[in-house]
């Protein structure tokens, strides 16, 4: 066995020395968080077949990852919030007795190191110092857990030397759950193969996370999604603040006026990108403070005020391109980890939609050949000359649908320093908000933006968010449209309607309400009988943007509808639409997409209703809990649902 290191921090020892006496690693590192040490765990994993090294010229400092095929995505249905009692989980969270599930994990971390390095990384969601940064420490057995997070986090020596002889920290434990033995070769991604031997666990109470047998993603990295948002989310409502799934960005106006908005989509609905557009609009200016997680703080003054927790960005990789953002694939040039995305013969990488023509031939995230389609020369198949249609037949992607590189943000060509460093007006805090957006892929119904008359309408508005099913998550019901509220619905790390009443408190215990933000629904994904988009997307949603920031400044009149305050479709400023391009705004669509659809909206209404009577339901078919009022959906809400219903059917 391993003997543990020494540490200034008594709580630190102790802890590292019980996992050490659990899992037994061959050997312990304490990441320091220096540049010399991440290349040389990259360099070590290229040497063990884990990594393959990018061209230094192309990209330096890149390298891809493979992973498992059992390990592409977040494992929600192996993720659980195991608080004391159940009706504290709710009724969206898989739940298991902490005592229960503690004692299951302990018995699969013995000796799941054997053969491994356990890495100790201390590591800082926030910038260090600053009043909204908490810290952390993950134990991992993986390298590439450990890289990852050095880009993802504020990790090394800096963050120990802050936490002393007794600051306070967040214990994530991780392991990939694939001891070796004496003398057996490593993997290339090693993890628990089945399912249902991977735990993604949080423990509100105890406000720690153990997780076991994956090495992906929000699955393995512990600061973002189990930290950031799912422990984070309950510290956030004892305490009275926020930690959402959000983008932050900062827009300046023509009148060099800057506004801070944060939008709450689903996973892989274009976070990213919204993050990071590059407005159509003359004379506007986004830079990109956040593409996943905000914690927003309420200040004296009555506005919330946000960091990003994190230090880089997680992004999908499909569908990412010059056209789509240019911001993001310029972050990736350098310093990046690509996983599961196609090698190019140039030691390149490739994906689909990247609007780059294919190599004639790759390596496809499967390890296997892939080659040029023989009718379009952005796409590739698993043969030779394959067509189009062929390879679509197949359902053949050569880079995974849920392909990922792992970018330092200070590589974003559009970053705001300022506020991404925790800075506001030179003093360290959060950024104020002055919009919060709620959205997701909607082909129907839902309009193109939407503002809520109230605060209590616009958490009704998050209540009901819903979006297509995306490939972030392994489902069998992709493509299907799923409530998921704030887009949160993954994780929340306590009850959901608890999680209204907090957002309505927000309010009531503001010191200024009046100055919290104004509340918007957006669609970028409005769908005609055809099928085609309705709206361009992207660079065109500074238009909405726009509108927003008029209507913040009371410069703008809307239509007063049942569902919302919409724009007329006059005040959408469509200045530089040039209609002979590929994607542009169709005034007939955009007049069409800003209308109220009545009975769609009836619709909508009634699966709201229906969502709501499942939050209030027991929190599972075998729970021994009822659910008391005390964790009913507010009746706040249920008020906003029968006035919308009542003001529909006039
Ligand atoms: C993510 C997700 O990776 O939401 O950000 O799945
Ligand atoms: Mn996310």
């Amino acid at each position: 066995m391993a003997k543990t290191p020494k540490f200034a921090n008594a709580k630190v020892f102790a802890w590292v020395d019980k996992w050490n006496k659990i899992c037994t690693p061959d050997k312990i590192v304490v990441v320091t968080g220096t540049k010399k040490e991440h290349l040389a765990i990259c360099e070590m994993m290229v040497k063990k077949g884990q990594f393959i090294k990018l061209n230094s010229k192309k990209r330096p400092d890149c390298y891809l990852a493979r992973s498992h095929e059992s390990d592409v995505a977040r494992v929600e249905g192996r993720t659980f919030i195991c608080s004391k009692k159940e009706i504290d989980a709710g009724p969206t969270n898989h739940w298991m007795d902490p005592v229960e599930m503690k004692k299951k994990m302990e018995k699969a971390y013995k000796g799941s190191m054997k053969g491994r390095t356990m890495y100790v990384i201390p590591f800082a969601m926030g910038p260090i110092g600053n009043p909204i940064t908490q810290y952390g420490i993950e134990i991992t057995d993986s390298p590439y857990v450990v890289v990852n997070m050095n880009i993802m986090t504020r990790t090394g020596d800096a963050v120990m030397k802050h936490l002393g002889k007794d600051g306070d920290f967040i214990p994530c434990i991780h392991s990939v759950g694939a001891p070796l033995k004496k003398g057996q070769k490593d993997v290339a991604w090693p993890c628990a193969k089945k399912i249902e031997d991977k735990y993604i666990t949080q423990f509100p109470e105890d406000r720690e996370i153990w997780s076991f047998g994956s090495g992906y993603g929000g699955n393995a990295l512990l600061g973002k999604k189990c930290f950031a948002l799912r422990i984070a989310s309950k510290l956030a409502k004892d305490e009275g603040w926020m930690a959402e799934h959000m983008l932050i960005l900062t827009l300046t106006s023509p009148e060099k006026k800057q506004y801070h908005v944060t939008a709450a989509f689903p996973s892989a609905c274009g976070k990213t990108n919204l993050a990071m557009m590059l407005p159509k609009l003359p004379g506007w200016k986004l830079q990109t403070i956040g593409d996943d997680i905000a914690w927003l703080k309420p200040g004296d003054d009555g506005r919330l005020y946000a960091i990003n927790p994190e230090n880089g960005f997680f992004g999908v990789a499909p569908g990412t391109s010059m056209d789509s953002n240019p911001n993001a694939l310029k972050s990736c040039k350098k310093g990046t980890i690509f996983t599961n995305v196609v090698l190019t013969p140039d030691g390149d990488i490739w994906w689909e939609d990247m609007g780059v023509k294919a190599p004639k031939e790759g390596t496809d995230w499967k390890g296997n050949p892939c080659y040029v389609c023989a009718d379009d020369p952005y796409r590739m198949g698993p043969k030779p000359g394959m067509t189009k249609a062929e390879i679509k037949a197949m359902g053949y992607v050569a880079a995974h649908k849920n392909s990922r590189f792992t970018a330092p943000a200070e590589n974003c060509p559009v970053l705001d320093k300022a506020g991404f460093n925790g800075l506001y007006n030179k003093k360290p805090t959060g950024v104020p908000i002055d919009a919060i957006l709620f959205g997701g892929r909607r082909p129907s119904t839902i309009p193109l933006v939407n503002e809520a008359k109230s605060w209590t309408h616009g958490v009704f508005m998050g209540s009901a968010a819903g979006s297509e099913v995306t490939a972030a998550v392994i489902s069998d019901q992709i493509g299907q449209v799923r409530r998921d509220p704030m887009a949160m619905l993954p994780f929340f790390g306590y009850n959901v309607a608890d999680y209204f009443q907090h957002w309505l408190e927000m309010e009531r215990t503001s010191a200024d309400a009046t100055k919290l933000p104004k509340i918007y629904f957006v669609n970028w994904f409005r769908k005609g009988d055809d099928g085609r988009f309705m709206w361009p997307g992207f660079g065109d949603n500074s238009r909405v943007l726009k509108w927003i920031c008029q209507r913040i400044e009371g410069q703008v009149k809307a239509n007063e509808t049942p569902i919302g305050n919409i724009p007329f479709p006059e005040d959408i400023d469509l200045t530089n639409n040039d209609e002979k391009a590929k994607f542009h705004v169709v005034k007939a669509d955009l007049e069409e997409i800003l209308k109220v659809d009545v009975e769609g909206w009836k619709k909508e209404i009634a699966t709201v209703g229906a969502s709501y009577d499942e939050y209030d339901k027991k929190p599972s078919k075998d729970s021994k809990e009822e659910n008391l009022a005390a964790h009913r959906v507010p009746k706040a809400l249920r008020q906003v649902l029968a006035d919308v219903t009542a003001a529909l059917a006039k």
